[in-house]
């Protein structure tokens, strides 16, 4: 997957994603990252992309014609019909679904504004997709740019462990992972459950799915709603009181 990052600082964007599995993912040529400064498309010998906004108030706006130079400059550096995404507090909220969607993309643009926010006819001629990762307000969209390519780099062949993308199919989905263990079996006074030093896979695999599920109920109810639980699963937790 090819993705380019548009922003006024390719730096930050660069370093954070050249680390950990997502540094691997580009190295094992899964993912192609680019990131290109906006502030190579100004067109002013100070190379300034930014100004005072129309009607007054505080801070500076990124000017609609390096935004939209950037822009088209990168669509003609990938597949035709290369979607660009916008993020923003006013967008569609990112989730796991967002990301697997995402994935499923040959390539991407991702355009990060910065300041007081980006020129809106440059948002109008250019961008196909508005996402917010969250209700809070950043000072840019280089965050949020990193977030959903970790999130999207991650369900990519190859990536992790798994050759089929783990997360895409698993029936774990909306539910929270279970708890995990590794040496020494014990810690502080605290022991490994029992059931994970058995060898019993089968036993292993049951308990990972109550821990899931009890976890679940008992951390984010809100998610059990959109769980596909078995008639089993769901007389389970009817017999296991919470806290
Ligand atoms: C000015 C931005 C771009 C400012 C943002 C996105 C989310 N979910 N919170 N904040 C954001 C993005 C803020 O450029």
């Amino acid at each position: 997957m090819k993705i380019t990052v548009l922003t006024l600082f390719p730096d930050m964007v660069a370093q954070a994603l050249h680390t950990s599995i997502v540094g691997r993912a580009m190295d094992a040529g899964i993912l192609e990252i680019r990131t290109v400064d906006i502030r190579d498309y100004a067109e002013n010998k100070h190379n300034s992309v930014d100004d005072y906004p129309y009607g007054g108030g505080a801070g500076m706006v990124m000017q609609a014609g390096p935004v939209v130079r950037a822009v088209r400059a990168a669509k003609t550096e990938l597949p035709a019909g290369t979607r660009v995404v916008y993020t923003s507090p006013q967008g569609s909220v990112f989730t796991q679904e967002t990301a697997k969607r995402l994935a499923s993309e040959e390539s991407l643009i991702i355009l990060c504004g910065h300041y007081e926010g980006i020129d809106e006819r440059a948002l109008e001629l250019t961008v196909d997709e508005e996402i917010s990762i969250g209700d809070y307000v950043l000072t840019g969209g280089e965050l949020p740019a990193m977030v959903m390519i970790d999130a999207v780099a991650r369900l990519l062949p190859g990536v992790l462990h798994n050759d089929t993308s783990a997360e895409t199919e698993s029936h774990q989905e909306s539910l929270l992972e279970y708890p995990q263990y590794s040496r020494p079996r014990e810690f502080e006074g605290l022991e490994v459950p029992e059931v994970l030093l058995s060898g019993d896979h089968a036993k292993v695999d049951a308990w990972r799915r109550e821990q899931s599920l009890l976890r679940t109920r008992e951390k984010r109810p809100d998610l059990l709603e959109k769980a596909e639980l078995t008639e089993k699963e769901k007389k389970f937790l009817a017999n296991t009181p919470g806290e």
